[in-house]
């Protein structure tokens, strides 16, 4: 049955709940919202995104924005962030420009394996739930975001399957990342902002991540984080700490390689960040009061970067 109700923002819904929201916006919308099926998780799960679009999405015509949550299975905030994009874009429409002058594509639970494990059965579950070969029985799971394909494997990574960092057996081994690696590519030329969200720090990160180097849109992909933190600030609590914009490596004092923030720039998005959604001082335990209050100063943040990302 699909739902005909809106989701709440005062608890973590469990992937059941958020794909029956998924399906019901896709259903009751269907002159704006395409759902994407794009296939299944190691347990079975369905992998499903959606194209948010008020012409044809495939005429190609405007811009197109790409933000995908919870590659990491613990960081539950991140959920709630993406539903409220989708509830913004099509439910509650308050900024018609970001409807009129883009195309959307959210992705809000790219890992329901690993956020399922997460919920029920290990809290701290990071990886997805693949079993790569026979011997990584015992240790299931990848990091989805050090799987893809940039400079994969070489730092901030493990080839042992059982660490929280296991770039996994290959570059896109897992069906996670590959649907978004396919949906950069179908979409390359058009892309003009990619965030992927993540928690916990308050942080705004760009490229790159694996060397703590800056590329040739440094200055761009600056410029476009300051504002959009500054317009988080708007709505923020003076008790989270401020955002800190910068280079993913420098802020956080560690270079990883693997991450799709790295491959979405280095395929081509001129405009490609990590948003590190605040803890509220409990980390991952976000805790539920403030969901809401995370999901709409995130919002700004989101409105803020297309926004500019159509300047530039
Ligand atoms: N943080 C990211 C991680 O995968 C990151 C930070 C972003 C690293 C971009 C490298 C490049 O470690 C979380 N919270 O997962
Ligand atoms: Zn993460």
């Amino acid at each position: 049955t699909r739902s005909t109700e809106r989701l709440s923002y005062t608890s973590y819904h469990d992937w059941p709940v958020i794909e029956e929201y998924i399906d019901g916006i896709a259903h009751r919308y269907p002159d704006l919202v395409k759902l994407v099926n794009a296939g299944r998780t190691f347990e079975g799960r369905n992998l499903k995104y959606l194209k948010i679009s008020t012409t044809n999405f495939e005429d190609a015509s405007k811009p197109v924005i790409v933000i995908d949550a919870a590659i990491h299975a613990r960081e539950w905030a991140t959920i709630p962030v993406a539903t409220w994009a989708i509830h913004k874009l099509v439910e509650d429409v308050t900024e018609p420009d970001l409807l009129n002058n883009f195309d959307w594509i959210i992705f809000p639970v790219a890992n329901p394996d690993g956020y399922t494990f997460s919920l029920n059965t290990q809290r701290f579950w990071r990886k997805t739930r693949s079993i790569v070969s026979p011997n990584t029985e015992r240790c299931p799971g990848v990091d989805g975001n050090r799987n893809y394909d940039f400079h994969w494997n070489t730092v901030g990574t493990s080839t042992n399957p059982c660490a929280e960092n296991y770039g996994g057996p290959k570059a896109f081994s897992e069906i996670e990342t590959r649907i978004v690696r396919d949906i950069l590519d179908e979409h390359l030329s058009r892309i003009s902002l990619y965030l992927t969200i993540h928690s916990h720090g308050s942080m705004i990160l760009y490229p790159w991540g694996h060397d703590g180097s800056l590329s040739h849109n440094a200055l761009g992909l600056h410029t476009v984080g300051i504002e959009m933190a500054n317009a988080i600030h708007t709505k923020a609590l003076s008790y989270f700490p401020r955002y800190v914009v910068g280079n993913a490596a420098l802020v956080l004092r560690y270079a990883a390689s693997g991450a799709s923030e790295d491959y979405a720039h280095s395929v081509g998005v001129p405009l490609s960040y990590t948003y590190e959604l605040p803890g509220g001082g409990r980390g991952f335990f976000l805790d539920p009061i403030y969901i809401k209050q995370v999901a709409t100063e995130t919002w700004e943040g989101i409105v803020a970067g297309a926004r500019k990302s159509e300047i530039l």
